[in-house]
C-alpha cells in the first residue's frame, strides 16, 4: 500500500485562481463542466504535466483555451495533461466534461443522494469523485457554481457564498447560481439539492451587517430547528466577544442530512450536518443530544476562521485546525454553562472523553502525534488524538501565556495568515511571537505519539518546614525529547494559604522546594487538568479521601473520587465504611452542582479501567466494577431514594446546564435504586417511562429497566418502539439501547439481541447512523458483552467489517478499530481477537482504510 509522508510534501506545481462549475443533477448520471482558470505554482517547471485528481469519474472531453485537446492519460485516479499552451508558463483555461452516478455512491464521499436529496461531502479527499482537480488543501480558489435540476425534484438548489441568479430552464429544469467571494480548497466546496425547507432569521453582527440564517431539513423536521438556531447566534455572538471574528458572508446556512459519515462538515457558508447534531425537540431529544448540538454547531461555525479562512496546508496538519477547533467549541460551550461550576463540570466531561477514547489510542498500534509523519489513508486520521489531544495541546498555551496571551497570538496568527493555507509550526510561532516567550520544546507535543507519565515524588520536612516536590518525566515511546508540561498545582494546608501555582517541567527531572509549610501538606496537581498526562503518584487513601471531600478546584476532587473507585475496583474491593460516609456527605451537600455529584458518583469507565492493567481479563473488571457499584446504590439507597424526590424538574423542559444537571442527578438515582433492588423500584422506572415530557427522562427510566433485567422492560420497549417509528434518531436510540445492555444473568446474551436487531425491518446497512447504533453500540460500546471467552463477539465482528467495508470503508474502517488493543487482553480473549483480526486481513478486496487500520493492528 502506497504511504504519504509529511516530509515529502511539495507546493503544487500549479495553482487555480477562478473554478467555474456547472452541474446537471440526476441521480443516476449527473454531468460536471468544470472550468479551470490554470496559473503556474509556487514549484512551478515549464514543461512539467498538469495532474488533476479524480475517481469513480466517466470522462467526456477537455478542452484548453477553448479547443479540443487530445494530449493526455487517463489512470483510475487521476488524469495526465500534456502539451500544455507554452508549457504552462501563462494562465490557460481547461473545460473538463465529466459524469458521475450520485445514486450509487455509498461511501457518502463526493456527490450522493440522501432519502432523494443531493448532499456532498468533500472533505478530506471527496471532490475527486465530483470532477477531476488539484484536490488538495494548499490550492485556494474563487468558485462560482451553477446548479442544474429539475424543479419539481430539486426546488432548492444550495452551494457556498451567495446567491447570485435564479432561472427556469425548458423542460421543467431550472439554475442557481452560486458565488464564493472567498478563496477556498476543493474541500470545502457543498452542494445541496433537494426538497428541503428552512426557518431562518437574520441577524446584526458586531460591525453593523446584516446576517441571513437558515436551517435546512426535510419539512417534517423544521419544528426541530429552533434550538440548532439559538446555537448558531450564540456561536455568532461568542466568537466576536472572544475572539473578535465577525461573520464574514452576508448568508450562512446549515443543512441536515440523515446519511452522513461524520458529525458535521464546515463547508464554506453551507455547513452540512448529520441529523444527529441539528434536530431537537424535548419529546425527541435527550440533554446530551441537546448539548452535543450546540458544541458541534459552534465548532462547525468556528471553523469560518480557523480552518476555512486560515486552513491547512497539507492533511498531515489537521489537528492545527480540528484541535484548535475543539478547543474553541469547549470553551463556547463552557461559558454557555454560565457558571464556574458548569465550566468545571465541562471540562471533566472533556477529560473524561479524552482518557476513555484517546489514551488508549495513543497506547495502541494506531498511536500517532497529533501531527501525523505518515498515512496510508488520511480518513483513518480523523483521529481523537488529532481532535481531542490537539485541544489539549492549544489548551496548554493558554495554560502557559494566560487567556490574554493566547489571545494575543490568535490575533497575531489571522493577521499574518488569513487567507493562507498554513502549517502548525506557524501557529506557534504565531503564538510564540505575539508573546515574547521561546516555545521551541512547546513543539515536540506535536511529533511525539504516546501519552506522557510524571512522577511524582514528595518530601516534607518537619523541622525545616520545607516541602520539596519533585516531578521525573518519561514518555511511552523510546528516543523522544522532554515535553513542556504546564502543571497547575496547590499544597493543601489546614492554614490555606497556599495559592494555586503553574509549575512548568521541561526537563527529565526537576524538583521545586516550598517554604514556611507549617504542616505537611496534601498535594493537588495537574489541576483542571492542566496537561494531558497520566500522573504517577501514590497518594493514600486518607490524601485521596481529603481532596475528594474539599479540594477546592473541581477537577482535582472529581479526579480524587475516580482515583479512589478506580484503585477499589482495580483490587476487586467494596467500599468501605470510610468511602461510604465520603458518598453520603457528597451527596447530601447542599451547594454542590447537580451535575457535578452525577459526574462524581459515575464510576470510571471499563475502557479506561483497562488502561490501568498489564493484563485485561475483561470479565473479571466487569464484575469488581458491577459489584462496587451495586455496593454504593444498596449502601446509599435511601439517599438515592431521597434525591429522586428532591431533583424532579417541574414544569416546561429547558435544556439549560442547572436543569440538565438536576436530571441527571435523579437519573442516576433511579439507575442506583433499580441497581439495588429491581423488583421494588421498577414501577416507579414505569411510570416516569409513560408520564415523562421529554426524552432524557423517558430513555434513562427505559434505559434502567433494560439495563437492570427488569419484567417491564419488554413492554416499555415495544412502547417505545411504536410510539417513534417515524423518528429515526429516535429509533437509533432504541437499536443503541438494546445493543449496548450488559450481560444479565438469565437473560440470553446480548449478541443474540443484535443479531436479530440486524435482521429487523428498520435496520439498514447503508446508513451510518443506523449501523453504528447497533453495530459499533455492541463492538466499541458495550465490553462486557462484547468481551465473551468463546470469541463470539470477535467473530461478529470480523464478519461487520468485512460486509461493511465495500458498501462504507469509513464506516468499516472505524469498526475495524474495535479490536486495536488485542494485545493488552489476557487469554482466551488476546488469541481470539487476533484470529478475527487475521480473518479480516485475509480478505482480497479490502479497502484502503480497512486495510491500514487491520496490519497497523496485526504489525
Ligand atoms: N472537518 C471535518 C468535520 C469537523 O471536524 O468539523
Ligand atoms: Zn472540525
Amino acid at each position: 500500500p502506497q504511504s504519504f509522508r509529511r516530509l515529502e510534501y511539495r507546493p503544487p506545481n500549479f495553482t487555480f485562481g477562478k473554478v467555474a462549475l456547472d452541474i446537471a443533477l440526476d441521480p443516476a448520471r449527473t454531468i460536471v463542466k468544470s472550468s479551470l482558470e490554470v496559473l503556474p505554482g509556487p514549484e512551478f517547471k515549464p514543461g512539467e504535466p498538469l495532474v488533476l485528481q479524480g475517481q469513480e469519474l466517466e470522462f467526456v472531453s477537455l478542452r484548453i483555451n477553448g479547443a479540443a485537446h487530445r494530449h493526455f492519460e487517463l489512470n483510475p485516479e487521476s488524469i495526465t495533461i500534456h502539451s500544455l499552451p507554452n508549457e504552462g508558463r501563462e494562465a490557460f483555461m481547461v473545460e473538463i466534461i465529466s459524469i458521475c452516478v450520485p445514486e450509487k455512491n455509498t461511501s457518502l464521499m463526493g456527490l450522493y443522494v440522501s432519502n432523494g436529496n443531493f448532499f456532498t461531502q468533500c472533505e478530506a479527499e471527496g471532490f475527486r469523485k465530483i470532477t477531476y482537480f488539484l484536490d488538495r488543501p494548499d490550492v485556494m480558489a474563487r468558485y462560482t457554481v451553477t446548479l442544474r435540476a429539475r424543479e419539481t425534484e430539486c426546488p432548492v438548489l444550495l452551494s457556498n457564498g451567495n446567491l447570485i441568479h435564479k432561472e427556469k430552464l425548458p423542460n421543467g429544469w431550472h439554475s442557481a447560481v452560486w458565488e464564493d467571494p472567498f478563496p477556498k480548497p476543493s474541500y470545502l466546496f457543498a452542494l445541496v439539492a433537494g426538497k428541503l425547507e428552512c426557518i431562518e432569521e437574520t441577524i446584526t453582527t458586531g460591525s453593523g451587517a446584516k446576517k441571513l440564517l437558515q436551517i435546512w431539513v426535510e419539512p417534517h423536521d423544521l419544528n426541530k430547528t429552533r434550538h440548532a438556531m439559538d446555537s448558531l447566534i450564540a456561536s455568532i455572538h461568542w466568537d466576536e466577544k472572544r475572539y473578535g471574528l465577525e461573520l464574514d458572508l452576508e448568508r450562512f446556512m446549515i443543512v441536515a442530512v440523515g446519511d452522513f459519515n461524520m458529525g458535521a462538515m464546515e463547508n464554506k457558508g453551507l455547513n452540512i450536518f448529520n441529523t444527529k447534531y441539528v434536530l431537537a425537540q424535548p419529546e425527541t431529544a435527550t440533554d446530551a443530544d441537546f448539548a452535543n448540538i450546540e458544541s458541534v454547531v459552534g465548532h462547525e461555525y468556528f471553523h469560518n476562521w480557523t480552518g476555512n479562512r486560515v486552513t491547512c496546508q497539507d492533511w498531515f496538519q489537521l489537528s492545527l485546525k480540528e484541535g484548535l477547533t475543539v478547543f474553541r467549541d469547549q470553551e463556547f460551550s463552557a461559558d454557555q454553562m454560565g457558571s464556574e461550576s458548569g465550566r468545571a463540570v465541562k471540562r471533566i466531561e472533556d477529560v473524561r472523553t479524552l482518557r476513555q477514547l484517546q489514551f488508549p489510542e495513543d497506547a495502541g498500534p494506531m498511536a500517532h502525534p497529533i501531527r501525523p509523519d505518515e498515512y496510508q489513508e488520511i480518513n483513518n486520521f480523523y483521529t481523537v488524538t488529532v481532535y481531542e489531544k490537539g485541544a489539549e495541546v492549544v489548551r496548554m498555551y493558554q495554560t502557559l501565556l494566560g487567556v490574554d496571551g493566547f489571545r494575543k497570538g490568535m490575533d497575531l496568527y489571522f493577521k499574518r495568515h488569513d487567507g493562507q493555507a498554513v502549517t502548525c509550526e506557524d501557529f506557534l510561532a504565531a503564538m510564540a511571537d505575539a508573546n515574547g516567550r521561546d516555545l521551541t520544546q512547546f513543539k515536540n507535543w506535536y511529533s511525539q505519539a504516546g501519552t506522557p507519565r510524571v512522577k511524582v515524588e514528595e518530601h516534607y520536612n518537619e523541622a525545616s518546614k520545607q516541602y520539596v516536590l519533585t516531578l521525573t518525566q518519561s514518555s511511552a515511546k523510546v528516543n523522544q525529547q522532554p515535553f513542556h508540561i504546564p502543571l497547575k498545582m496547590r499544597l493543601l494546608t489546614s492554614g490555606d494559604d497556599q495559592k494555586e501555582q503553574l509549575l512548568e517541567l521541561t526537563q527529565e527531572k526537576q524538583s521545586w522546594t516550598f517554604e514556611n509549610i507549617s504542616e505537611k501538606p496534601v498535594l493537588s496537581i495537574n489541576r483542571g487538568f492542566s496537561a494531558p498526562i497520566i500522573l504517577d503518584f501514590v497518594q493514600d487513601e486518607a490524601d485521596l479521601l481529603t481532596l475528594f471531600s474539599s479540594d477546592d478546584d473541581a477537577f482535582n476532587r472529581w479526579e480524587a473520587g475516580q482515583k479512589l473507585a478506580m484503585q477499589f475496583i482495580l483490587d476487586n474491593r467494596l467500599p468501605g465504611a470510610q468511602l461510604i460516609a465520603a458518598y453520603r456527605t457528597l451527596l447530601l451537600d447542599p451547594d454542590l452542582d447537580p451535575a457535578f455529584k452525577e459526574l462524581a458518583m459515575t464510576l470510571p469507565a471499563e475502557a479506561y479501567l483497562y488502561e490501568q492493567c498489564a493484563s485485561v481479563d475483561p470479565q473479571n473488571i466487569y464484575s469488581a466494577r458491577r459489584a462496587f457499584r451495586h455496593a454504593i446504590a444498596t449502601e446509599l439507597r435511601m439517599e438515592w431514594a431521597a434525591l429522586y424526590q428532591q431533583m424532579q424538574t417541574p414544569g416546561d423542559f429547558s435544556p439549560d446546564g442547572v436543569s440538565a444537571g438536576k436530571r441527571s442527578l435523579k437519573n442516576l438515582a433511579l439507575s442506583m435504586l433499580l441497581d439495588a433492588d429491581v423488583a421494588i423500584w421498577s414501577a416507579m422506572a414505569v411510570n416516569q417511562y409513560q408520564n415523562a415530557n421529554n426524552m432524557t427522562d423517558r430513555y434513562a427510566a427505559l434505559s434502567g429497566l433494560v439495563v437492570n433485567g427488569s419484567k417491564q422492560a419488554g413492554i416499555c420497549l415495544r412502547d417505545f418502539y411504536s410510539r417513534f417509528t417515524d423518528d429515526a434518531l429516535v429509533i437509533d436510540k432504541w437499536f443503541a439501547l438494546q445493543a449496548s445492555r450488559p450481560p444479565i444473568a438469565g437473560v440470553e446474551p446480548t449478541l443474540v439481541d443484535v443479531m436479530r436487531l440486524r435482521e429487523h425491518e428498520a435496520f439498514k446497512l447503508n446508513n451510518p447512523n443506523r449501523v453504528r447504533s447497533v453495530i459499533h453500540a455492541f463492538c466499541m460500546g458495550n465490553p462486557a458483552s462484547f468481551h465473551q471467552a468463546d470469541g463470539s463477539g470477535y467473530a461478529f465482528w470480523a464478519d461487520a467489517v468485512l460486509t461493511l467495508d465495500p458498501i462504507n470503508p469509513q464506516v468499516a474502517a472505524r469498526l475495524a478499530r474495535g479490536l486495536d488493543r488485542w494485545r493488552l487482553f489476557a487469554e482466551p480473549y488476546q488469541s481470539k481477537m487476533h484470529a478475527a483480526l487475521e480473518k479480516v486481513a485475509a480478505s482480497k478486496t479490502l479497502s484502503a482504510d480497512v486495510r491500514e487500520v487491520i496490519s497497523k493492528a496485526l504489525a
